[in-house]
This record gives structure tokens, C-alpha cells and sequence, in this order.
């Protein structure tokens, strides 16, 4: 396969803020060492949803990259999550992400405004024609109102340099139909929950916000299920799901910054208007630390 290079097990990186929305550049450095030195990962997506990236400016987001690529130097991949409605700024960015020596660039299919899958097209080849690199689209109809179909994917897949997919949806027919008619191109799973049914249809890997706390179980389900060990990976998403129930039920990115920080990671505040963890939730992630984490 083409790329293959790029598989693996990515956590959807966490950004740690001061209590007035800056980026505290100490605990980021924490939290992508923790990534990378006790979760293992292969690699990170940087500037994704969980990195709080679409309340952030463009100067913040540059920040990031280079952070994370300071940090991170090449012990790992990296893909800058570049995507905006205003594509003028993302070419900004994957411009920038590719001077810093990004791995790949992804881009999230422009939201808010209910563009034509033309305009969609446009987009995703004007970014992707401004830099030497190679793009990855990221999918999530949920929080996109995007819904593309298996010929769009063909019809901007037709650009060799992007390169796949991250499938952040729960909708198993549209993936088992991708991965047959696409087999070269990279397909990575978006919802860790539903990690191993999409391992079974054939990803090429995973990126995952839970992942900056849960990497090794994860790893193990990938490799579990690639090696056609299901009941052994089953048993290991059922822990991983009862993790991921409770961290969704308490809020999602405000727990799993609870969790770093019981660990000693500083993991700081989240971005207003995202509200930061009060007592009683971080008296419950520090529950739900000793059930699943301690
Ligand atoms: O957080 C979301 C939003 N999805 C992530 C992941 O797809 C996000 C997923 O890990 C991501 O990669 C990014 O930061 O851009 C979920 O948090 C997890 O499966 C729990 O539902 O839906």
C-alpha cells in the first residue's frame, strides 16, 4: 500500500490552557511527552477537535505545530489538523505545518454553511495543491452536517496527494464500502468506541482523543483484531468502552484533562466557552482513574 508509512495508533492531541485561554506551553510538552513515552503511539493529530482547535486563532494554532513538532521531533508522525471555513487560512497552515516538517496535513470538511460537494472539492484540492505534502480528509457528520458519498470520496481521492480518510462515524456500510473500493488509500477510525467492528472492516489505524490517556489498550484491540483475535479484542474494547461511557457521561475533553492530572501530566484548563471540570466532576474522573486506569 501506498503511504503505509502513515498507519498506526494516533492520539487526537489534548491542548493544556491557562485559566484565561492561553496555551500553556509547559503542560502541552507534557501532555505529548505522556503520548509518546506511556501511551506509545505511532503518532499525532494535532489541531484536531480535541485540541480545541476551532475556538482557537490562527496564531494559536500555529503555536501548537510548532510545539508539538519541537517536542515531538521525528520520534513520531505528525498530521496537522489545517481544516477552516476560511480555506484562506487553512492553506496558511498547511503551508506553515509543512515548513515545520508535518508528516501529512488533514483537513475537516468545511462546516457551518451548507456548501456543494463543488465547493467541498475546491477546498480540499486548493489546500492540498499549495504545499509539497499530503492530505488526509477528516470526516465527522455529526458535528459537520457533511455526509459524502462513496463516489465523492472517489471523485477527491482522484488528487493523488490525498491520501485517505479519518472516519469519525458509526456508519459500518459506508465504511466496508470504502475500504473495498479503496483499497490503497488509508482509513482510520475517529470513534475509539467502535474501534474494533472498523478494525474488522479493514482501517489501516485509529486516531483518538481517548487515546491520550487509553493508547495501550487501544494498540492492543488494533492488533488483536488484525491478527484475528476478536474475542480477545472484544474483551478489551468492553473495559475500553466502560472507560469511554464513563468519561462521555462526565464530559469528554474536561475528564480526560482529569485524568492526565492525576497522573502528574498538567493538562491545565479548557478553552472558554468549553467550561473546565468543577469539584464533583473531578471528583468522579478521579473514580473513574482507580477503576480503569490506577
Ligand atoms: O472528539 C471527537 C468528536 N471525536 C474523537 C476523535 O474522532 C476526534 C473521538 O476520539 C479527533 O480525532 C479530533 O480531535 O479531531 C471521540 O472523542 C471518542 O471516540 C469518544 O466519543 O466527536
Amino acid at each position: 500500500m501506498k503511504n503505509a508509512d502513515m498507519k498506526g495508533i494516533y492520539s487526537a492531541l489534548l491542548v493544556s490552557f491557562d485559566e484565561n485561554g492561553k496555551v500553556n506551553e509547559k503542560g502541552l510538552r507534557e501532555i505529548i511527552r505522556h503520548n509518546i513515552d506511556k501511551m506509545k503511539v505511532d503518532g499525532l493529530y494535532v489541531g484536531g477537535s480535541t485540541g480545541e482547535n476551532f475556538m482557537l486563532s490562527t496564531e494559536e494554532k500555529r503555536e501548537i505545530f510548532r510545539i508539538a513538532k519541537d517536542e515531538a521531533k521525528d520520534s513520531i508522525k505528525l498530521i496537522a489538523q489545517v481544516g477552516s471555513i476560511n480555506v484562506y487560512e487553512s492553506v496558511a497552515l498547511a503551508q506553515y505545518a509543512t515548513e515545520l516538517g508535518y508528516d501529512a496535513i488533514s483537513a475537516v470538511t468545511p462546516f457551518y454553511y451548507k456548501f456543494t460537494f463543488q465547493e467541498i472539492k475546491d477546498y480540499y484540492n486548493t489546500i492540498i495543491n499549495s504545499v509539497e505534502n499530503r492530505l488526509i480528509i477528516y470526516s465527522i457528520p455529526a458535528l459537520t452536517g457533511v455526509n459524502m458519498s462513496v463516489a465523492q470520496f472517489g471523485e477527491l481521492f482522484e488528487n493523488e496527494k490525498i491520501i485517505g480518510v479519518k472516519f469519525t462515524a458509526a456508519d459500518f456500510f459506508l465504511l466496508e464500502r470504502l475500504r473495498k473500493a479503496y483499497p490503497d488509500h488509508l482509513i482510520y477510525a475517529g470513534f475509539d468506541e467502535m474501534m474494533l467492528p472498523a478494525a474488522v472492516c479493514g482501517i489501516d489505524g485509529a486516531i483518538g482523543s481517548t487515546f491520550n490517556v487509553n493508547g495501550i489498550r487501544a494498540r492492543q484491540i488494533y492488533e488483536l483484531a488484525q491478527a484475528g483475535k476478536i474475542e480477545e479484542a472484544l474483551k478489551i474494547q468492553h473495559v475500553t468502552n466502560d472507560l469511554i461511557s464513563a468519561i462521555l457521561a462526565n464530559g469528554l475533553y474536561p475528564t480526560i484533562k482529569e485524568l492526565l492530572k492525576l497522573q502528574g501530566v498538567d493538562a491545565g484548563y479548557c478553552h472558554r466557552p468549553m467550561a473546565s471540570a468543577d469539584e464533583g466532576q473531578k471528583a468522579v474522573a478521579k473514580e473513574i482513574f482507580d477503576n480503569y486506569l490506577g
